[in-house]
C-alpha cells in the first residue's frame, strides 16, 4: 500500500548562502597566484607556469556563515578593458604590491584608486603589502602603506605569503568578515531608507533644517 504523501513543512531548515566575488589584483610577479593557491590549498607553490587568469570556486564557512567564494586570480597587463571586467566582477579587492618593488606600489594605487571610482562605497578594498620575508629588499615603508590605504579607504596589511600560513589564512577569513559586515552595513541602510521610522526621521530633519534657515 502506497503511503500518503506528507505534506511539506513550511519550516524546511533553508541553508543560507552568501555569494562573494573577490578579485585579487596587482602587477606581475606580486604574489596574486601564491596568495590564491594559499588560499584554495593551504599550500605555497613557488613558481607557476603560465600566467593566466583563473577564476575558483571555494566554500568556506565564516563566523558559522556559509559562503560560496568565487575567487578570480587575474593575470597580464591592467589595461583598462581587464580593470572595468574586474571592477564590475567583484564586490572584494584584494590589492597586492611586493614590498620590495616600489613600481608594484605605484601600480597598487593605481589599481585601487580606479576601483574606488568605478564602484565607490559599494565594495571592499583590501590592500597587501607581500613578500615581508625578504627584509633586506624592502622598497615601501609600511607607513607609506598604510598612507595609500586610508586614502583608498581600504584596509591595509603585509604578509609573507611563502613562510606565512597563519597570516594568509587570516587575511582570507578577515576579508571576508569585513565584506560580510559591510554587505550587512549596507543592507540595513537600504531598509532604514525604507523604514517608516526613518521617513520619520527624514521629516524632523526637514523641519529643523526649515527652522534653521528662518532664524538665518
Ligand atoms: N620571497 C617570497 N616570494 C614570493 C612571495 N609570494 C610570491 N613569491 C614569489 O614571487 C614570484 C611571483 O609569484 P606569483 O604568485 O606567480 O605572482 P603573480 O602576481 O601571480 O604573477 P603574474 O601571474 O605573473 O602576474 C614567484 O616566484 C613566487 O614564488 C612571498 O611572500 N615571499
Ligand atoms: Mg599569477
Amino acid at each position: 500500500m502506497m503511503r500518503p504523501r506528507r505534506k511539506r513543512s513550511s519550516s524546511v531548515h533553508q541553508i543560507n548562502i552568501i555569494n562573494v566575488h573577490a578579485v585579487v589584483l596587482g602587477l606581475d610577479g606580486v604574489g596574486k597566484s601564491a596568495l590564491t593557491v594559499r588560499f584554495l590549498t593551504r599550500r605555497f607553490i613557488g613558481e607557476y607556469d603560465e600566467s593566466l587568469e583563473m577564476t575558483y570556486r571555494h566554500h568556506i564557512t565564516v563566523d558559522g556563515q556559509y559562503v560560496a567564494l568565487d575567487i578570480m586570480d587575474t593575470a597580464g597587463e591592467n589595461t583598462e578593458e581587464k580593470m572595468e571586467k574586474c571592477a564590475s566582477f567583484g564586490n572584494l579587492f584584494i590589492i597586492l604590491y611586493s614590498i620590495t618593488d616600489r613600481f608594484s606600489f605605484m601600480e597598487a594605487k593605481r589599481l585601487g584608486k580606479y576601483i574606488r571610482r568605478v564602484r565607490n562605497n559599494e565594495c571592499v578594498l583590501v590592500l597587501v603589502g607581500t613578500k615581508t620575508d625578504l627584509k633586506h629588499q624592502r622598497r615601501v615603508s609600511r607607513n607609506d602603506g598604510l598612507a595609500l590605504a586610508k586614502e583608498m579607504r581600504s584596509v591595509f596589511c603585509e604578509i609573507s605569503i611563502s613562510e606565512g600560513f597563519v597570516e594568509t589564512n587570516a587575511l582570507l577569513y578577515d576579508s571576508l568578515r569585513l565584506h560580510l559586515h559591510h554587505k550587512r552595513e549596507q543592507e540595513n541602510g537600504e531598509k532604514e531608507k525604507l523604514s517608516p521610522l526613518s521617513r520619520m526621521k527624514e521629516g524632523f530633519r526637514g523641519i529643523y533644517a526649515r527652522r534653521k534657515s528662518c532664524s538665518l
